[in-house]
């Protein structure tokens, strides 16, 4: 199939690209749904840039320059023989190298991951940082998994994978189901295979090349942006109730950021429910959950037995009541419905700390209640700028101080927003945060693109 030519009097241009773009992907319903997200925006944007059209700047975007995927074999621990399918996307490397997690979880699949790299370049891109976008991972669940068999996954894992990645070529990092310590396993194979101790993988503990703040970067990024958002209206997070999805990695300290600046969190979930707790989460059962989550690895329920609060199985959170929502556990965990209920009991904000929480139906209703709302390409990207600043410390070997960082990474969120609010300000001056994240994402990559010639 060639590849898109867009026009430039085509009204019809976002549907006729969709149809395009569904037929050489089939069935890869998530991928479609991302490429959407940015395509409304970018694509009637170009009637004004000619020069991107005609270099097909776009249609050439929803390509990966690269898909590897590869059989992960190993044996657990009753010497029973496991494959899984591995994978690297390695979507777009015009102004940097590959960059971005790698997620293990039974969901992961082709669909999935390209979403997960499509967006991670755009993010990567308005971080203002030279980093390109990529997104990896498994279905391999690591849940119920012994250490031992999570490490000799992992190991196996990077044992294909340590020929496609490089300090230059492709930096990997966590995401759902790789923290520290399947990082470090990684980490340590690769070291092993290629006998080099280079910054190939970011999220590494500090003994060993990691940098401080980066798992708190993400959450903490999440917060930030909404600070940022809510200060366009001389407002503060503090004295807020706000409702947080998850209870893993992003979700924690976006908690704990939250519980800082004075705002009280009442909700945290996992894949089997969520609990409410309305005296709100204070840093003593924040360390609860913590462990709870990191060390024991249980699950959430047992914080309404511990702390005597209501649990709801097989529920999400959004139906209680609050003035800030945090989307932090995974894709499509948001719909119309609840975006609906959001909005009917008075939130004024929402900010993403998953990717792709909320469906464009979801998105839609924000937009439409004219509510804040920073998608996740920009309010989660402070982990990738921390894993960037990661890199900048692992090349100069140095490792810079955690008040630093925090200052590095709250200068970053800031120049995001400003970035969204530069381009995505409408006539009536509500922000459209997800047009001016796509379009400032979208143009250094494409002024990259359309010097480097036709490739
Ligand atoms: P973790 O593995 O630490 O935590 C994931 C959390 O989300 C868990 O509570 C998990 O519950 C829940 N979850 C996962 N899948 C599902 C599902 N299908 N349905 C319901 N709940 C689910 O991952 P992270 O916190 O790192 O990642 C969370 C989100 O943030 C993801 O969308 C990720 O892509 C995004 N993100 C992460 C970054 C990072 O630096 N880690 C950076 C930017 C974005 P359970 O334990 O039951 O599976
Ligand atoms: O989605 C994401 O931005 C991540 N999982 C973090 C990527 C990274 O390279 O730190």
């Amino acid at each position: 199939m060639a590849i898109w030519h867009t026009k430039k009097d085509q009204p019809d241009i976002v549907p006729r690209f969709m149809h395009w773009l569904e037929q050489r992907n089939p069935g890869e319903t998530e991928f479609h749904q991302a490429v959407y997200e940015v395509g409304i925006n970018v694509l009637p944007y170009l009637r004004n840039h000619p020069e991107y059209m005609e270099a097909a700047i776009f249609g050439r975007l929803t390509e990966p320059d690269r898909i590897v995927s590869f059989r992960v074999v190993w044996e657990d621990d009753n010497g029973k023989v496991q494959i899984n399918r591995g994978y690297r996307v390695q979507h777009c490397n015009a102004i940097g190298p590959y960059k971005g997690g790698i997620r293990f979880h039974p969901s992961v699949n082709q669909s999935i991951l390209k979403f997960l790299a499509f967006e991670q370049t755009f993010k990567n891109s308005l971080t203002g940082l030279p980093l390109g976008g990529g997104k990896g991972g498994a279905d391999f669940d690591p849940k119920g998994k012994s250490d031992r068999e999570v490490m000799r996954f992992c190991q196996a894992f990077m044992t294909e994978l340590y020929r496609h990645i490089g300090m230059h070529t492709d930096v990997p990092a966590g995401d759902i189901g790789v923290g520290p310590r399947e990082i470090s396993y990684m980490f340590g194979q690769y070291k092993r295979l290629a006998n080099q101790f280079t910054g190939v993988i970011t999220g590494k503990r500090l003994a060993f090349g990691g940098s401080e703040i980066r798992v708190e970067a993400t959450g903490y990024g999440t917060v930030y942006m909404m600070e940022d958002m809510l200060a366009t209206h001389g407002d503060t997070i503090e004295g807020k109730t706000a409702v947080v999805s998850g209870s893993g990695n992003v979700a924690q300290y976006a908690v704990d950021k939250l519980i800082e600046l004075g705002a009280k969190p009442v909700t945290l979930s996992d894949s089997s429910g969520f609990i409410y707790d309305p005296q709100g989460i204070d840093c003593h059962k924040l360390r609860w959950v913590r462990e709870l989550k990191d060390v024991r690895r249980g699950r959430i329920q047992e914080y309404a037995d511990e702390f005597g609060c209501e649990y709801h199985a097989g529920q999400r959170p959004w139906k209680v009541p609050c003035d800030l929502a945090f989307p932090c556990a995974t894709q499509n965990e948001l719909n119309a419905e609840e975006a609906a209920m959001l909005i009917k009991n008075g939130c004024i904000g929402v900010s993403e700390g998953a990717n792709m929480p909320s469906r464009q139906s979801a998105i839609d209703l924000f937009q439409q209640a004219k509510i804040l709302f920073a998608p996740s390409k920009a309010a989660n990207a402070g982990g990738v700028a921390v894993s960037g600043l990661e890199m900048t410390q692992n090349s100069i070997r140095m490792s810079w101080t955690r008040d630093e960082l925090n200052r590095q990474l709250r200068q970053i969120m800031t120049d995001i927003h400003a970035r969204c609010e530069r381009h995505g300000r409408e006539s009536d001056d509500y922000v459209n945060y997800l047009k001016g994240a796509n379009i400032a994402g979208f143009e250094k990559v494409a002024e990259a693109m359309l010097a480097y010639g036709v490739m």
